[in-house]
């Protein structure tokens, strides 16, 4: 019997925790919600008391002393040793760290806690409970019971709530949250960013009818000749539907009023695929950022969202958005805002960071290392910003361990299924630096296939390391057979020898497939200026940009274009000069009070004149 228990028990997380992403509800902000932002409460957990029993056995569900359940003392004989009050209050979103200085360098488990009241649904809605994203492990109860986990830090999830669950007043709802990091998960131990803990971005209650579209996507048909459609004014849009429904068949109509489209799709037991054509479309471009209403009608109900439609491919050795060659004048970002040393959250911080992005003149952002909210994915479609999104596949990952590739590829589905109606995204990446051995290849080429299976609307790449070999810069990485175009982190000038070695360096690729240089860059301390050769002052880090910008004219023809490394400095804990870096990567264009540095305007000057060469073309 308690074999049979714990078997399903078993099953049941498995079901959770695998399978995830399968029940994952998109375009959340277009549907019916509650808010579950604002102030909660918290308790700091380093040895799990709340969850694991004096001999360290995890607690039952009914247990009083397991933190998940409400602690109210029933009289004053009563002893509770946890509890939640007003003392201990922390706004969600955010993450920990920069809330409290009890949180500044605190990795492990801290317990958040809210109550809310039951929201007011219509005959048959159903309600969900979504978080955007929690870093790392969350566990979720709710009126004591257990809804799900979920890891991953970067990726949104959601669990159903039964109506039976929820009372009209007062649902005690409780996250377990976790950051400890481990050299089993995605990312593993190492890393030169700070790991942020918390519930980091937004969480809400989505009311959704009976019967509702949980995923779809809509895209142009990629292979289409797409000059042909520009001629005909005839496009082919296809796409899929995913629905949360009990009917074997359903109807969808989807309707894009500007243009006065308008058809219907059948899909039978819950899934289905469209090809549909469209006349007049305008097509997404970071000149034309252009967005169209879209509606899609199930029954009664109607979900809209804002979709541009363009195509991306690789031609020989050139990247071709709507048909034409471009070159990716782009910047690498973390999710950080560095004067207030937090994670970016909301649309705000969207706006401040592709802000600081645009007036650099670039048309392409790389959103390093790990998936970055959804308000900068919606901002960058509407900015009319290439995106490069990526999974935190970063260094050493245990690559021998097929449980490690389940995590990584999760977090790929995750990141995939919410982006995928975002023109912006052109470039998924399946990881960054990751050091060349045979497990390794086979487990980023698993990475690249997957992405492709599941989505053949973008390109899928990885930043790859380079190996300096006098002047001679080779880049033969196995996996650079099977990205779609090479990306290498390119560093000669910084991590060896100086910037003046630059100019007489050659690029060589052993794929002919175009090259993109995902970063390169220079340490410099905002405000501190010096001769060009001395290190860390703001001179040196523009005498690498000026260098690496003259190598730029010698690059090979595949050459198509750069992010270098970074907007703005963030924070790490593996940067520890006491005089230059005091816990922070220096390597922004920009400091971290928000102050521009000289290496700024060599970047952006060469972005303006490189915007007009292709403007001619
Ligand atoms: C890299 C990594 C990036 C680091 C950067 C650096 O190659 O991809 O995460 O922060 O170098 O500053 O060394």
């Amino acid at each position: 019997m308690i074999f049979k228990k714990i078997f399903v028990t078993f099953l049941v997380l498995c079901a959770v925790t695998a399978f995830a992403q399968e029940n994952l509800i998109v375009n959340t902000q277009n549907r019916k919600q509650v808010s579950l932002n604002g102030t909660w409460h918290y308790i700091i957990d380093p040895y799990e008391t709340g969850f694991y029993d004096y001999r360290y056995k995890e607690k039952g569900e009914k247990d009083a002393e397991a933190y998940w359940n409400n602690p109210e003392p029933h009289g004053k004989t009563d002893r509770k040793e946890h509890g939640y009050n007003n003392d201990y209050s922390i706004q969600v979103p955010g993450d920990w760290n920069s809330q409290d200085d009890v949180f500044k360098y605190y990795e492990g488990t801290v317990w958040y806690q809210r109550e809310f009241d039951k929201p007011k649904l219509d005959e048959n809605e159903r309600i969900f409970l979504y978080f955007g994203a929690v870093n790392y492990e969350a566990h979720v109860y709710l009126n004591g019971k257990k809804l799900g986990m979920h890891k991953g830090g970067f990726t949104p999830f959601n669990f159903e709530i039964s109506p039976g669950m929820l009372k009209d007043k007062g649902n005690f709802l409780v996250v377990k949250v976790d950051n400890k990091r481990y050299a089993d998960e995605v990312p593993t131990l190492n890393t030169d960013w700070w790991n942020y803990g918390g519930i980091t971005r937004d969480v809400k209650l989505i009311i959704t009818p009976q019967n509702f579209i949980q995923q779809y996507a809509i895209h142009l048909k990629q292979s289409q000749d797409i000059e042909k459609s520009l001629k005909r004014k005839r496009f082919n849009i296809s796409g899929y539907f995913k629905l949360n429904t009990t009917a074997a068949e359903e109807k969808i109509t989807i309707e894009i009023p500007e243009i006065g489209f308008k058809e219907n799709v059948d899909i039978r037991d819950s899934e289905g695929s469209f090809d549909l054509e469209a006349k007049k479309l305008e097509l997404w471009s970071p000149e034309n950022p252009k967005l169209y209403k879209v509606m899609f009608t199930l029954g009664e109900h109607t979900l809209t969202d804002k979709i541009g439609f363009r195509k991306v491919e690789v031609s020989g050795k050139d990247v071709l958005l709507n048909g034409k060659e471009i070159f990716m004048r782009g910047i690498s970002i973390h999710e950080e805002i560095a004067p207030e040393i937090r994670r970016a959250k909301n649309s705000a911080d969207a706006d401040k960071l592709f802000g600081w992005a645009k007036d650099l003149n670039v048309n392409m952002v790389r959103l390093a290392h790990y998936p970055h909210n959804e308000y900068m994915t919606r901002a960058a479609d509407s900015l009319g910003l290439l995106v490069w999104s990526e999974i935190p596949v970063y260094w050493t990952i245990d690559f021998k361990n097929d449980e490690v590739l389940e995590k990584a590829k999760k977090q790929l589905d995750e990141m995939i299924i919410r982006d995928q109606n975002k023109a912006s995204v052109i470039i998924w990446s399946v990881g960054n630096e990751t050091p060349v051995s045979e497990a390794r290849t086979k487990f980023m080429k698993s990475l690249v296939m997957h992405a492709k299976e599941k989505d053949d609307t973008r390109l899928i790449s990885a930043a790859l390391e380079v190996g300096y070999n006098r002047g001679r810069n080779y880049i033969d990485d196995p996996l650079g057979e099977y990205t779609d175009i090479v990306s290498v982190n390119e560093y000669l000038g910084w991590y060896g020898d100086l910037p003046h070695a630059k100019v007489k360096s050659k690029w060589e690729t052993a794929y002919d497939k175009p090259l993109f240089f995902s970063e390169t860059g220079a340490g410099a301390k905002g405000g501190f200026h010096a001769d060009k050769e001395t290190r860390w002052s703001e001179e040196f880090q523009e005498w690498y940009f000026e260098e690496t910008l003259k190598m730029m004219e010698n690059m090979p023809e595949n050459f198509t274009g750069l992010s270098p490394w970074i907007l703005v400095d963030f924070r790490s804990p593996k940067r520890n000069n006491p005089k230059y870096q005091e816990g922070w990567n220096r390597k922004g264009l920009i400091d971290d009070k928000g102050n521009k540095k000289k290496a700024f305007f060599t970047l952006k000057k060469y972005y303006e004149k490189k915007e007009e060469e292709y403007k001619k073309r």
